[in-house]
Formats: C-alpha cells, sequence, structure tokens
C-alpha cells in the first residue's frame, strides 16, 4: 500500500486548546503523526511518497472561497488586531441569533468560521491544513489511477470541517476533497466510512444533499460525546441525498463485538450502494485508553476490522483522522492497514 505522508505537518503546532475550561496543550499534537510514520516504516506496510502540491480549485470544490480567506489570514489578522494569545474563538453565532453575516473585526470573524470554541489557530496552521489536503488529493488521484489502496497521513485532521466552518481540531476537510477529487475524476458513486470515535458532521454536512456520496459513521452516541448538535441515527440526509446518509450512534463502554456489528452494518450499505471507490475517515480514537473517548477496542480489533473493510474488494483510500493515546496511535493505525492487506 502506497502511503502518502509530508513531515511538514509539524506546522501545525498550537499551544493551546480550550479544555474544560482551561488552555491545556492540544490533544491533535505533532507527535501524533510521528508515532504513525515510524510504525509503518517498521512494520514496512508500503512506499512512501511526497504530497504532490495542488492549486486552490479542488479544495474550492468542497469549501467556500471566503472560509478559505479567513483561514488563509486568520492569524495575521488576529495579530495585527494586537491579541496576544493564539487565534481562539469566544463568541459564535447560535439558534435564532444571528444574520448569518461574516464582521469585520476579525475576533467576530473567527467565531463566524467556528463550529466550536476549542481549537486554536497559530503561524503554520493554513500551511498545514493546506498541505494535508494535498496528501488526500495525492491518495485520491492514485486510487483514481487504478490503485487498489492507499493511506493518506493526513495532519491536520478533517472530518469535522465543513464548507466554512472549522473546529474539532479540523480545518479542511481532507475525506470530501479527496471524495470530490475522485468524482470529478470519472467515479459515479464515491463511499465515506467514518470510523473515527466523533461523528463526523462536517462530512455528513457537505455531502447531506448528495446521492452519489454515500456517508456512514459510526460514533460516540451525540448526546454523550462531540461534536453533540449532529450525529443521530435518524439523519438520513435529504432531497436526493435522502437515504444517503447513515449513523451509528453508540453507548459509552462499547467494545469491539457491538461496534463491529454496527460496522457490518455499514459495510452491507456500501455494498448495495455499489461505490467504485471508499474512502476510510480512519480515526483511531476508539481506542480502549483514549484520553477524550469512551469506546473499548484492543488493539486486536483494528486488525480485525481492516480485514473486514478490505472484503468489500473496493479501491480504498485511508485518509488519517484522530487518535489521542498517541503512544499507541502508530500501532493501532498500522494494525488496521495490515489488517487490510492480508485479507
Ligand atoms: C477530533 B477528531 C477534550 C474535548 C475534545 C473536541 C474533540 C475533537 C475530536 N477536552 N473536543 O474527531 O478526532
Ligand atoms: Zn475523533
Amino acid at each position: 500500500m502506497k502511503i502518502i505522508y509530508s513531515e511538514e505537518h509539524k506546522l501545525r503546532d498550537s499551544k493551546t486548546e480550550l479544555s474544560g475550561g482551561q488552555l491545556v496543550p492540544p490533544f491533535e499534537c505533532p507527535v501524533r503523526a510521528e508515532y504513525v510514520i515510524d510504525e509503518l516504516k517498521r512494520r514496512q506496510v508500503g512506499g512512501i511518497i511526497l504530497p504532490q502540491r495542488f492549486d486552490k480549485s479542488r479544495m474550492l470544490r468542497v469549501h467556500d472561497a471566503d472560509y478559505l480567506q479567513f483561514l488563509e489570514t486568520c492569524w495575521l489578522d488576529w495579530q495585527a488586531a494586537g491579541y496576544k494569545g493564539e487565534a481562539i474563538a469566544s463568541c459564535a453565532p447560535s439558534r435564532r441569533m444571528t444574520r448569518d453575516v461574516p464582521p469585520r473585526e476579525i475576533d467576530g470573524r473567527i467565531g463566524y468560521y467556528c463550529l466550536a470554541a476549542e481549537t486554536s489557530i497559530n503561524g503554520g496552521t493554513w500551511e498545514a491544513a493546506y498541505l494535508a489536503a494535498d496528501v488526500a488529493l495525492t491518495g485520491a488521484d492514485l486510487i483514481s489511477a487504478g490503485n487498489k489502496s492507499a493511506f493518506s497521513l493526513c495532519r491536520p485532521p478533517g472530518h469535522h470541517a465543513a464548507t466554512d466552518m472549522f473546529g474539532g481540531y479540523c480545518f479542511i476537510n481532507n475525506a470530501a476533497v479527496a471524495a470530490q477529487a475522485m468524482l470529478d475524476d470519472g467515479a459515479t458513486r464515491v463511499a465515506i466510512l467514518d470510523v473515527d470515535f466523533h461523528h463526523g458532521n462536517g462530512t455528513q454536512s457537505i455531502f447531506y444533499d448528495r446521492s452519489d456520496v454515500l456517508f456512514c459513521s459510526l460514533h460516540g452516541d451525540p448526546m454523550d460525546a462531540f461534536p453533540y448538535y449532529l450525529g443521530g441515527d435518524d439523519e438520513l440526509g435529504e432531497g436526493q441525498g435522502h437515504g444517503y446518509n447513515r449513523n451509528y450512534s453508540l453507548p459509552p463502554g462499547t467494545t469491539y463485538d457491538v461496534w463491529s456489528s454496527a460496522l457490518d452494518d455499514a459495510l452491507k450499505t456500501i455494498t448495495d450502494f455499489g461505490a467504485d471507490a471508499l474512502i476510510v475517515s480512519l480515526g483511531v480514537d476508539t481506542f480502549e485508553h483514549d484520553p477524550i473517548s469512551f469506546f473499548k477496542l484492543k488493539s486486536d480489533d483494528f486488525t480485525h476490522y481492516g480485514a473486514k473493510v478490505a472484503a468489500l474488494n473496493i479501491p480504498t483510500l485511508f485518509v488519517m483522522e484522530g487518535g489521542y493515546a498517541v503512544e499507541e496511535i502508530g500501532v493501532n493505525v498500522v494494525n488496521v492497514l495490515e489488517g487490510f492487506d492480508d485479507a
């Protein structure tokens, strides 16, 4: 399996996350990707290649131009305003209390373009987020060119990013940008299977009214877990997209037997859909020792579900999402990929 990776992910290295009323060192940190790449090398999963660089046109197929402009200049604007800390939202348009217009002042703009307030923006954030999209797009091109599988080791992650909102550690929706690129390159139907612990609210919202992308997500019940406001099992898509969105909300303490039953159902849905390509939003924060999640998967379980995904026999792009038990993140990710390869 080809692996796409750039060490420049480390440009994304913010110092602060708002968590439990404190500014703490972010869970989503550079060492995460280093553990993954080290384990990939150790177990010789595949050749590692650098991403190609793409212009913004492919990101613009999924994201709004004003949003990308905001991301690109946010840190400069924040500093120019004289704020001393990293750029972080302290207000946001909320239910009924918005006229839906981005303000001029950066403190108002950052709130307008966020869907959660934990994530800080600093220097290098835009550059790294852009590169992560390039990593995903390079993987998409490999699949479009006929490869059976590839792994885009993206960082920062992407599945919470909407057309015009960042948050939950995500800025550009890497999986969505890759899916759209596959469609633009001739695929008729693309499925996205999101196995990150958190609901992929950004991905869901991007494709909610479309029937050319099937989105299936297994995640902690949003009544109990971030992102809280989306991810219910009754969200099935709208308009043309009705029936092309599937959520599997699972309770605290969920172990592999229950989780894998939900996976089997999602895999059957993907088979029936007749996807030309599959994108797996691969978060390993389902792990039993993840510090911010509440599922109980063990390291061996990751190998087993990698094999289940392979049994679909659909060209598959794995895109890195979450996973915060940093010392085990490499083992868990590589277990999925090896389970897939050895199936
Ligand atoms: C991103 B991805 C920690 C709260 C965390 C945000 C979680 C973002 C997860 N105090 N809230 O889906 O792994
Ligand atoms: Zn997650």
